[in-house]
């Protein structure tokens, strides 16, 4: 399997720790949607990353439908989102709200990096960070103390996307230290297992 995209991207790297967390082999393509168009664009006519391209051939586009296909053929009778009922709504609402408040960041960003900065229209970059704030602080409430896990007492899709969105609020400014700690203390000790930290994105070169 080839895996197209950079670990900084939040979508990305969700879908190398499902890689990682199922044990399955896979090589990595860093390429990113603005500095390597055409090739991303080969693999998603959309442009974004994450891509998997399978050993068939065939290509898999967006990291909900990429996790869904490896809990899919290799989750067993422990996905990490559970197939049905109470337990999957639960997983896949903590999902939803966290892949959420990344796209909400990188809509705050992307204006940032793609308009000049005169043109900025601060109360949209402003609201797009407060909906990222509040899905963050959301889920900060749900972390109970001494269960290192979100959902089920195991390790879920829904910590994946808290420790991924967690991640990307930080670097867009956020400061989870003093705003999230619950989620904050949550991913500093995921960082301890080994999908989580062999994910961590190389800084670019000096
Ligand atoms: N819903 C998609 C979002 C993917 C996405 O927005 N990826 C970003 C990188 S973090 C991207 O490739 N952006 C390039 C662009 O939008 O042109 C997913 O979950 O995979």
């Amino acid at each position: 399997m080839i895996l197209i995209g950079v670990n900084r991207s939040p979508y990305t790297r969700r879908v190398a720790i499902t890689l990682q967390v199922y044990g399955i082999a896979y090589e990595q393509r860093d390429l990113n949607g603005f500095g390597h168009r055409e090739a991303v664009r080969a693999a998603n006519p959309v442009g974004r990353i994450p891509a998997l391209v399978l050993d068939s051939g065939e290509t898999l586009i967006d990291s909900g439908a990429i996790v869904d296909f490896l809990d899919e053929t290799y989750g067993g009778d422990q996905p990490l989102t559970p197939r049905s009922g109470a337990e999957r709504r639960a997983v896949l609402k903590i999902a939803a709200m966290m892949m959420g408040a990344c796209d909400k960041g990188l809509q705050a960003a992307y204006h940032r990096n793609h308009t000049p900065k005169e043109k900025w229209h601060q109360p949209w970059i402003d609201d797009c960070m407060a909906q990222m704030t509040n899905a963050l602080a959301a889920v900060d409430a749900m972390v109970k103390p001494d269960d290192p896990y979100l959902l089920l007492g195991r390790l879920t899709q829904a910590d994946i996307t808290a420790f991924v969105a967690e991640r990307l609020g930080r670097g867009l400014g956020i400061d989870t230290d003093a705003q999230m700690p619950r989620l904050r203390a949550m991913t500093r000790a995921l960082l301890g297992q080994p999908a989580f930290l062999s994910t961590e994105p190389t800084p670019p070169p000096a």
